[in-house]
């Protein structure tokens, strides 16, 4: 039996949008989040003395990454081959150099053979002597469609049939490889790829483009002990007999995640026989506090009360409050600040609730065909600051359409239902004013008018 740990979408050096440079290590302090959690998840796999260690791919945001990250990422690796840990670093779509074939930044552990690193940067067997026995390691690492697009044969196809032809493609040579793999022996696939049905995670904000997909047949097959995959940032079992799994990435990179656990697995395997077990990490949490002050009598009041039913201790946080304008000036935000200063980061995200863009009352749909009249009286059930004028709005809008009073307005011009109603209700009001012997108002201070 040979113990193994999976890791994998590390991406050390990106979620840099929160926090900032802590002067003690000269290091991001969001950096630090990530090799925390990296380093949480090596410190268990020595803990539980692992024969090998697996990394799913995407080691870094891109394939030249900064010294200061190669360094560290370095530095946590060689802590598992110096405790004599075979360790097999696979190459995922964000390791690669642009869109040629080639050029990973992983490759420098197989440039120096450092020892006790394997790098899978392309479809092979790696036979590993662990201290449990032996186990074969079948590397398939992202596979770029571009490699496939420049062939002639390709010309004048479309995407999804090139991704067709490269998935039959991937079939045949992992066919191939299959007949060549140990039947005694326990055998892993280690692949950076999409399969079809995987739920996707933060990685679609990082991916360029659309990606093709595996299907899961492909890998469900009774050659393989264990299927260790990459790429899809949420920790997911895709199939358990073998188990195929994506331990998901490292640590949150967004909000998108917050409710996400981010963790690796510790598995067991033997020839046709595997455990496993997620292990989650100490990930950063993210937090979205939401509140609606649109009706409160004491905006600032309301939003600290809901602050304070939040643990937002070392939290990013972020706080989106709606409120009308007029509200604002009753919102202190130096005192809200205060509040969140325990937290890692914050955001203030107020938005506005604008008079213009009403919502639309749900009665006023496009599928339903009302009369003028109910329909007036359905928007003004939405206005509850017209609720005096009611009655008279709806009289003088009937008469309007009776033609009983000149005035009309023209409707023509408007955009929406929203507007036609704006259009006759000044309308009304103007002629509710001619009627009574007030000035008109216009489009403004409808209201000042009959408070006048
Ligand atoms: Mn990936």
């Amino acid at each position: 039996m040979v113990r193994l740990l999976h890791i994998s979408d590390i991406h050390l050096g990106s979620g840099l949008s929160h926090g900032r440079i802590n002067p003690a290590t000269g290091l991001h302090t969001r950096f630090e989040d990530f090799l925390y959690c990296l380093s949480q998840a090596i410190d268990r796999g020595l803990a539980e003395g692992v024969d090998l260690a697996l990394f799913g791919g995407d080691a870094f945001p891109n394939a030249t990454p900064e010294p200061t990250h190669q360094e560290e990422f370095a530095r946590q690796f060689k802590r598992l081959t110096d405790a004599g840990i075979p360790t097999v670093l696979l190459v995922g779509n964000h390791d690669l150099h642009g869109r040629g074939v080639g050029g990973a930044s992983l490759n420098i552990y197989a440039a120096l053979q450092v020892p006790g690193f394997v790098v899978g940067s392309r479809l092979q067997i790696h036979p590993i002597a662990t201290r449990s026995g032996p186990v074969q390691v079948l590397s398939l690492p992202w596979v770029n469609r571009s490699t496939l697009l420049t062939r002639e044969e390709m010309r004048g196809k479309s995407l999804e049939q090139v991704d067709l032809a490269l998935v039959e493609r991937m079939k045949l040579a992992l066919e191939a490889q299959v007949r060549r793999l140990d039947p005694a022996v326990p055998t892993v696939l280690l692949g950076h790829l999409m399969v079809e049905n995987a739920v996707f995670g933060a990685e679609r904000h990082l991916a360029v483009g659309r990606s093709f997909s595996i299907p899961l047949a492909m890998l469900a097959r009774s050659e393989f002990d264990y299927v260790a995959l990459g790429h899809v940032h949420r920790h997911q079992v895709l199939c358990e007999d073998p188990p195929i799994i994506y331990p998901g990435s490292i640590e949150r990179v967004d909000f998108g995640e917050e409710k996400e656990s981010k963790g690796f697995i510790l598995a067991e395997v033997e020839r046709g026989r595997c455990r496993y077990e997620f292990v989650s990490v100490p990930a950063r949490s993210f937090k979205t506090i939401q509140a609606n002050l649109a009706d409160s009598g004491d905006p600032q009041g309301d939003l600290a009360a809901i602050l304070r039913k939040h643990k937002i201790e070392g939290a990013i946080v972020r706080v989106l409050y709606r409120l009308h304008p007029h509200q604002i000036e009753r919102i202190d935000t130096a005192g809200l600040r205060q509040m969140l200063e325990g937290a890692f980061s914050y955001q203030l995200q107020p938005e506005l609730i604008s008079q213009l863009s009403q919502p639309r009352v749900p009665g006023l749909g496009e599928s339903c065909a009302l009369d003028p009249i109910d329909a007036l009286r359905q928007y003004l059930e939405s206005r509850p600051e017209l609720a005096d004028l009611r009655l008279a709005l709806v009289e003088t809008a009937e008469a309007l359409i009776k033609g009983d009073s000149p005035g009309l307005p023209d409707t023509n011009e408007c955009e929406s239902d929203a507007e036609v109603l704006e259009v006759t209700t000044t309308a009304a009001l103007d002629l509710l004013a001619r009627e009574e012997g007030l000035p008109a108002g216009g489009t403004n201070g409808q209201l000042g008018l009959f408070h006048a």
